[in-house]
């Protein structure tokens, strides 16, 4: 219990220096991109810095002491704030390496973003729902239906119409964006999982545990989710680069 509590309060040190190491890396990266294609660096350094001053401060509300009390005042709207701003702008990398035309693009775009702006609000209703009362609730039960609904069709859009261009970009472009939609199938699905955890939980200390459990899913999910697929755009961009066939 106290390693659990630790593990995660130091989850959230990680997760800044994790994501202020990933901005670094964008950063210095994107001048080596085809200039057409810098913008992917520039959204995934701008994704892990918004993420790196969100962990600093919850880092410094979580504290580093072991007790579970200083890290159930963990700041959920930070966290909710955080998610906000930065799945919007991995879903941006979408239209942008797919190179549509400008219409498309951006129908493709708002019709990701309202679902993502849907799924992350009523899972931030949900949660501080569950946190308030300390173990599931009713409120709980049907934000996390809401959000399960507009994932999935994100992911919808993303196996049918993302595909279907996808296969028209350059080789290592493609590949590119078949890892990248395999990040929000099951990258994607961790956050769900801890969601899930304090939804089956029915008061107490054993609430609480979840509670912590599902911080620590959160920060691992969001360096995965942040970094990794950052790193995976950026790649594609560059071995297609290598391979000239940008
Ligand atoms: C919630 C509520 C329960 C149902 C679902 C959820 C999904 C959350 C997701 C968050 C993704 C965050 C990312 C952040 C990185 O920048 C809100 C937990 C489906 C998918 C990728």
């Amino acid at each position: 219990m106290d390693t659990l509590v630790l593990a995660t309060q130091y989850m959230f040190w990680v997760g800044f220096v994790g994501m202020a190491a990933g901005t670094l890396y964008f950063l210095v990266e994107r001048d080596s991109l085809p200039e057409k294609y810098r913008s992917t660096a520039t959204v995934a350094a701008l994704v892990t810095f918004v993420a790196a001053i969100h962990y600093q401060a919850m880092k410094h509300y979580v504290g580093t002491d072991g007790s579970i009390d200083t890290l159930l005042t963990f700041p959920t709207e930070i966290r909710y704030i955080d998610w906000l701003v930065t799945t919007p702008l991995l879903l941006v990398k979408f239209p942008s390496l797919l190179r549509l035309g400008k219409d498309e693009g951006k129908r493709l775009l708002k019709n990701l973003v309202l679902a993502d702006i849907l799924m992350i609000v009523s899972g931030y209703v949900g949660e501080t729902s569950i946190n308030n009362a300390g173990a599931a609730t009713q409120i709980g039960w049907v934000a996390f239906l809401i959000s399960m609904l507009a994932w999935v069709y994100i992911l919808g859009v993303l196996f049918t119409e993302v595909t279907e261009s996808a296969k028209a970009a350059p080789k290592s472009i493609c590949e590119g964006l078949l890892s990248m939609r395999s990040f929000i199938f099951i990258g994607w699905a961790i956050y769900p999982i801890g969601y899930f955890l304090t939804l089956t939980s029915s008061g107490g200390e054993a609430a609480q545990i979840t509670i912590v459990l599902r911080e620590l899913i959160y920060n691992i999910a969001d360096l995965i989710n942040k970094v990794g697929f950052g790193l995976v755009a950026v790649l594609a961009v560059k071995a297609a680069s290598n391979a000239k066939e940008i």
